[in-house]
């Protein structure tokens, strides 16, 4: 089927992508000026990007990528910027601009339109008579949301949330759910980094990464997995570069050449942009298939395991394996048995590729193992992970300075949401402190991932969907099918800063809720509010707002968080949700009292420069795990996919991209700089020999259709057969256009992540 939202704005035909210039630089000062000026933003633009990321300024509303205590003259990075002015936009999507499109209308419009109608300005609820969203006062919408909620089993509501909002919301949000009687609390990580706090927690016992800014300036070798920096966290770049010119060396593993892990120019440093010098970032850069990271790793083991054997008791650290990990021998016994030409033909890599990055790992002392959705939106994503854990082990290359594990988080407070009780799984929350601060019963039983989520609204079990951001209708798998069940639901509520798609997928009863940003000035009894974040490497950060709101009737997300709770919740003298929302010092102090180790003094700590660290048990090697050590982890299967890629009827192996002009969802525009791609997302990246093994020609329209066949039709297209620089047996193209084509059962084992990385597909010429 061909997505309705087909844009092509300058009709540019894709052609062969050539990029070769590098990240950072001046192309990445035109990609802001193209925003500012296409946004309207706001004269204050300046004076907010000038305060991103600083000490008491405004935390980056876009990546997590850390915020140093001595930060750049300008803390911030190219798409950095383009989310700032997003936010800052002058554009207004007005009760007018409702009622002047139904919502029919407005599902015709592309993504990228739709954003730009502007900030929201006012409760909007629809009408489905007229199909269009009239506006509403905040007490009729909090009333009405209230009655539907309680109408309904506990367990029938799932409260959503996105990571952007910042710690108090979400506690307050969380507190609610519980309140109310339910763990349904899935989040963005849902489809992002679960397996990360799935599986890392069982092989390390943490659920997040152990290392701080402070490894960068001590590692030798960092070992780079699935993740676009340049594009996705481009402020990492500067410590990278800094890494590289003192020494330290990079090896990447990625299918695609992205340009941020080949070479930097600093925009921060006027000789390289005078001049065009450049730093080189990655020494070895491994094209690896697609799930083929499982057998590369193990490559790497085996050279490392010959070079133990050649000289043994001098490459193994033996005392760390023996005192701290358990699982060693079974682990290094499955490697051992894998044969060369296999691991050769799941990574895509030659045994001399591999000895190579085997060699930078054996020159170094310190490695840091970093990686991002190249590993995780796999089916055996678990098993990707595992290896790498077990690389770093094999060398004690965990719990030291200069050492560790390091995924790069996604949203700006994906991790913070989760460490302050955002979980559908109750583990690691405290429901006794709960108990005694509130006076509530909080469910142990398990809640609802996105997942499992989205089996409950097609089969019926979930009646509200309450999402706090986001853009659930586009982000999750199986779209056709989710966004065609989405108005089943009783009742659908989003609180968020602009219209988005799942907007138009109204439920019965269906609410937009308009809400501050973070750069938004969000004052309350005439005191200026903070919020807090927590960053990739566990610091937690205050924010303070500036412009001036879009509008009088937006609420801030913890007030609206609260008035729902309020209208939902009996009245309870523990529940003080209007005294939360007149301060929100108080609610610090709540996150205070219930995780004490880690928050306490919040309010004294919140501004101080580089954040205030959480902590992290596995960096001091206490392992918080089943075994009380860090486990090893046996591998069963030398690819991540769940699907074979041999034999010349095999499948193709689909990777969903994003482009270096998109945050998720909201689309800024239609260049993919960095890749060499213009003009248009509606493409399929091929290997150019493979184009010819096909049988097909560049440029020509085909349609992908998904190869797991469950009786369901998945399909997308046309889209033009670009030819790209990628591994055989594979095929790319962008998040979020071709999400009908990843089944929602496709997913990570343990934790359900969505397998965007690794879907099997056949083209349909
Ligand atoms: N500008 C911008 N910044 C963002 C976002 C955004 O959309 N735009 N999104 C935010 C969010 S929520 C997240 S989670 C992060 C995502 O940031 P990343 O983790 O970088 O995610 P992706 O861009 O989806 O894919 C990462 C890389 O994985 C590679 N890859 C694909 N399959 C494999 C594989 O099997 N093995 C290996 N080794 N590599 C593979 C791809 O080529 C790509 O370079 O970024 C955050 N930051
Ligand atoms: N095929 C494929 N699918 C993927 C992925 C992939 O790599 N491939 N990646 C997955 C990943 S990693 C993630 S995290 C998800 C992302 O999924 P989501 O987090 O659900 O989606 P976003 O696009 O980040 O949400 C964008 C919307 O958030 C709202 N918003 C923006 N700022 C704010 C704010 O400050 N407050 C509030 N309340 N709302 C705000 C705006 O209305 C905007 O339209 O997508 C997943 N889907
Ligand atoms: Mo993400």
């Amino acid at each position: 089927m061909a997505d309705e939202t087909k844009h092509d704005p300058t009709g540019h035909d894709p052609g062969t992508p050539e990029y070769d210039h590098p990240t950072g630089g001046w192309g990445s000062m035109k990609g802001i000026a193209r925003i500012f000026g296409e946004e309207r933003s706001s004269p204050l633009v300046a004076s907010v990007l000038a305060r991103q990321n600083k000490p008491g300024g405004i935390m980056c509303t876009a990546c997590a990528w850390a915020k140093p205590a001595k930060p750049h003259p300008a803390e911030f990075c190219e798409n950095g910027a383009k989310a700032t002015l997003w936010e800052l936009t002058r554009a207004r999507a007005t009760p007018e601009v409702f009622a002047e499109r139904t919502v029919a209308q407005l599902r015709e419009m592309h993504d990228h339109d739709l954003e730009q109608l502007g900030r929201l300005t006012h409760p909007m609820r629809y009408d489905a008579p007229s199909d269009r969203y009239l506006p509403v006062s905040w007490a009729e919408a909090f009333a009405e949301i209230g009655a539907e909620l309680r109408a309904m089993e506990p367990e029938q509501a799932v409260f959503y949330s996105s990571g952007h909002a910042g710690l108090e919301a979400s506690y307050l949000y969380a507190l609610f759910a519980r309140a109310m009687g339910h763990n349904n609390l899935p989040q963005s990580s849902n489809m992002c980094h679960e397996t990360t706090s799935v599986n890392l927690k069982s092989q390390i016992g943490v659920p997040v990464g152990t290392c701080i800014l402070e490894d960068f300036d001590h590692c030798d070798a960092i070992f780079f997995f699935g993740q676009n920096t340049g594009s996705n966290s481009p402020r990492f770049l500067h410590p990278l570069k800094d890494a590289v010119q003192r020494g330290c060396r990079i090896v990447t593993f990625n299918p695609v050449r992205e340009r941020g892990l080949i070479e930097f120019a600093d925009p921060q440093n006027p000789i390289q942009m005078t001049f065009g010098k450049t730093t080189k970032i990655s020494e070895e850069y491994l094209q690896v298939r697609p799930g083929g990271d499982v057998a590369a790793i193990a490559g790497l083991i085996k050279c490392v395991l010959a070079a133990e054997d050649a000289a043994p008791g001098t490459v193994l650290d033996r005392d760390f394996i023996d005192t701290q990990t358990a699982g060693f021998e079974e682990a290094m016994d499955a490697v051992r048995a894998m044969e060369w030409p296999e691991i050769e033909r799941h990574s895509g890599l030659t045994r001399e590729m591999l000895q190579r990055a085997a060699d930078i790992y054996l020159g170094a002392r310190n490695v840091i193992g970093i990686y991002g959705m190249g590993l995780t939106q796999h089916v055996e994503g678990w098993l990707n992970l595992g290896m790498l854990v077990n690389l770093l082990l094999l060398r004690g290359n965990v719990g030291r300075l200069g050492a560790g594990i390091s995924p790069v988080r996604g949203h700006s407070n994906v991790q913070g949401q989760r460490t302050v009780g955002i979980a559908e799984k109750t583990g690691s929350v405290p429901l006794d402190k709960l108990r005694e601060l509130f006076d509530i019963d909080p469910p142990e039983k398990e809640g609802l991932n996105a997942v499992h989520a989205c089996e409950g609204i097609l089969d019926g079990s979930v009646r509200a969907m309450v999402q706090l951001g986001g853009n659930l209708v586009r982000a999750l798998p199986d779209r056709e099918r989710m966004e065609a069940a989405w108005p089943k639901l009783r009742l659908t509520v989003s609180i968020a800063t602009k219209p988005n798609r799942s907007h138009l997928a109204p439920g019965e009863v269906a609410y937009v809720l308009p809400c501050l940003g973070r750069t938004d000035r969000d004052e309350q009894d005439g005191a200026p509010q903070a919020v807090t974040m927590e960053d990739s490497l566990s610091h937690v950060h205050g924010s303070i707002g500036t412009a001036e709101p879009p509008s009088e009737h937006c609420l801030s997300e913890l007030a609206i968080v609260a008035g729902m709770a309020e209208a939902t919740l009996p009245p309870n003298p523990k529940l003080r949700w209007r005294d939360w929302t007149r301060n929100y010092d108080l609610v610090r102090d709540l996150v205070a009292a219930t995780y004490p180790d880690e928050f306490h003094d919040f309010n004294a700590r919140m501004l101080q420069p580089g954040g205030f660290y959480r902590g992290n048990a596995a960096r001091e090697r206490r392992w918080k795990t089943d075994s009380g050590r860090a486990n090893f982890t046996t591998p069963t299967t030398l690819t991540a996919l769940g699907h074979d890629t041999v034999g010349e009827d095999a499948a193709m192996t689909l990777v969903t991209l994003r482009s270096n002009d998109q945050f998720n969802t909201t689309i800024y525009g239609f260049s993919d700089r960095l890749r060499g791609l213009e003009g248009s997302r509606e493409v399929v990246l091929i290997n150019r020999d493979e184009i010819a093994r096909l049988g097909l020609a560049e440029g020509q329209p085909v349609t992908l259709r998904s190869a797991i066949e469950d009786g369901v039709t998945r399909e997308v297209g046309p889209l033009a057969v670009t030819a790209f620089d990628l591994p055989p047996g594979c095929v790319a193209g962008y998040y979020p256009e071709l999400n009908p084509l990843v089944p929602l059962s496709y997913h990570e084992r343990n934790s359900q992540t969505p397998a965007y990385k690794g879907a099997p597909v056949r083209i349909i010429s």
